[in-house]
């Protein structure tokens, strides 16, 4: 096997960040060393003085290829995770799905299907459940015990679709709280919601604004401390994903200060983007951002406060929740009705830099920022230590990363398979130099070196959170 030496950086993870050299065998970390201490001769020598080394980013929300809104998110499994790869991303955890009506391994087995020999990284699957019965219940058990799956979305939102009611959600927490799986929530109040968009339509509000308009902060919050309250009577750990208000996160603080195993994830889009300048933006321009939970009104600080979360700790996880639709041909199927908008933004490739920026505004330190894209990720999901940190034993998945570089967003540049760009000409500092894959060198400079099928599945343990 042959060994790499990482000389001269400094190494960042969850701890703290100090100049270390890191030596790789094979597809392992095998040491780190004070530089100069031992004499280390490898077969490959990166320099990476002037630089950070940091655990390779796990992003815990993606939907490679998700059919959804009549047609299907644009990155692949291959062009997701080269993007990702770029980004400095180095570990993908997908949502595979049961659609209502289809058996459980069933979707499980379409979902290897489309991932098997296409990854250029590592990745997981959850699962999400769109139909709970006993059949499904009982695969919960099975998939946690024999395919590495160990978290389950299910959904508050979307009647017809993915749509779980209070009793099927209580059945699933149960099943986990006795499984030890964790159950992911979509909280937003899905059946209150389309009657608020039924209506704004019948008034002839179609512009994409009303997306954001017709799903509230209160909705978001009422079905976040639901969930909770259901979660608590189950007693089932539950992460909520994908969370844009501050009064729903406030409810994740409450019950995490009395002890609960309730956890919460955001997204660069909350932190950057809102209501009013991207969501409202001229003509259907505005449909770029449909996602959901929605962006929201930068008169209401909820990304400043989001930072505060992160800092904090009420918020553990930065994801992407990477749900890539081109604005040709699939934003467009909702010209004249926003409700037909996909809801979905593609950012695999940036939440690296967009997190680092935090660092740059003094809103998150260097370590808090592995913390939250890496290291609890990982942790979270039971990939830890494997992912996510970097010790002896370890997968070598590794970023060397350039504080001093800028990085400028932009459908130009970027490797998603998306035509357009929710950050389009943004530019950052920071940026990603070089990007190792279980020891593989994937990414250098400007060009990528990975390749499709490198990526392996993880089977992954339960969260590494719980007792
Ligand atoms: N939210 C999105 O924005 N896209 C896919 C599904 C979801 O919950
Ligand atoms: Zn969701
Ligand atoms: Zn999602």
């Amino acid at each position: 096997m042959s060994t790499t030496l990482i000389s001269g950086g400094t190494v960042v993870t969850a701890e703290g960040a100090s100049v270390m050299d890191v030596l790789i065998d094979g597809e392992r970390i095998v040491a780190l060393l004070a530089p100069g201490s031992v004499p280390v001769t490898a077969d490959a020598t990166i320099d990476a003085t002037g630089k950070y080394v940091i655990p390779g980013g796990v992003d815990v929300h993606t939907h490679m290829e998700l059919p959804f809104g009549g047609t299907n998110a644009s990155d692949t499994f291959e062009t997701g995770t080269i993007a990702a790869a770029w980004g400095g991303t180095t570990t993908i955890v997908d949502f595979a799905v049961q659609r209502t009506g289809e058996r459980v391994q069933d979707g499980l087995d379409a979902w290897h299907a489309k991932a098997d020999g296409n990854c250029a990284i590592d990745y997981g699957f959850h699962m999400i459940l769109g139909g709970i019965d006993d059949d499904s219940l009982k695969a919960m058990d099975s998939l946690v015990a024999h395919e590495g799956i160990t978290s389950f979305k299910l959904f508050m939102a979307y009647p017809g679709v993915f749509y779980s009611d209070d009793g099927q959600i209580l059945r699933a927490m149960q099943q986990a709280a006795a499984n030890g799986a964790t159950i992911m929530m979509h909280a937003e109040n899905g059946t209150a919601i389309d009657v608020l968009v039924a209506q704004a339509l019948a008034r002839g509000e179609s512009d994409p604004v009303n997306h954001g308009i017709t799903r509230p902060v209160a909705m978001e919050e009422e079905a976040t401390f639901r969930a909770i309250k259901l979660a608590e009577v189950a007693g089932a750990p539950l992460y909520i994903v994908h969370m844009s208000a501050r009064q729903a996160v406030e409810r994740v603080a409450e019950a995490r200060n009395a002890g609960a195993n309730v956890f919460g994830e955001t997204c660069p889009q909350y932190l950057y983007l809102n209501l009013e300048d991207h969501l409202g933006a001229p003509g259907f321009e505005g449909a770029k951002y449909v996602c959901s939970t929605p962006l929201r009104s930068k008169h209401e600080h909820h990304q400043k406060d989001l930072w505060r979360f992160l800092r904090t700790n009420d918020l553990q996880v930065v994801s992407t929740d990477h749900c890539p639709f081109c604005f040709k041909e699939q934003k467009e199927l909702g010209v004249g009705n926003f409700s037909a908008i996909p809801n979905g933004i593609g950012s695999v490739e940036h939440r690296m830099d967009l997190l680092f920026q935090g660092v740059v505004d003094g809103e998150l330190s260097l370590s808090r920022w592995v913390e939250t894209c890496s290291t609890t990720p990982a942790r979270m999901f039971g990939l830890y230590p494997r992912k996510g940190t970097l010790v002896p034993g370890a997968d070598a998945d590794v970023v060397i990363y350039d504080p001093n570089a800028t990085t400028t967003i932009g459908v130009e540049t970027h490797h998603m398979n998306l035509d357009y760009s929710a950050y389009e000409g943004t530019t950052v500092q920071g940026g990603v130099d070089t990007v190792l894959s279980r020891g593989t060198v994937i990414k250098r400079g400007n060009e990528f070196i990975g390749r499709a099928g490198h990526g392996r599945y993880l089977r992954r343990d339960l969260s590494g959170y719980l007792l």
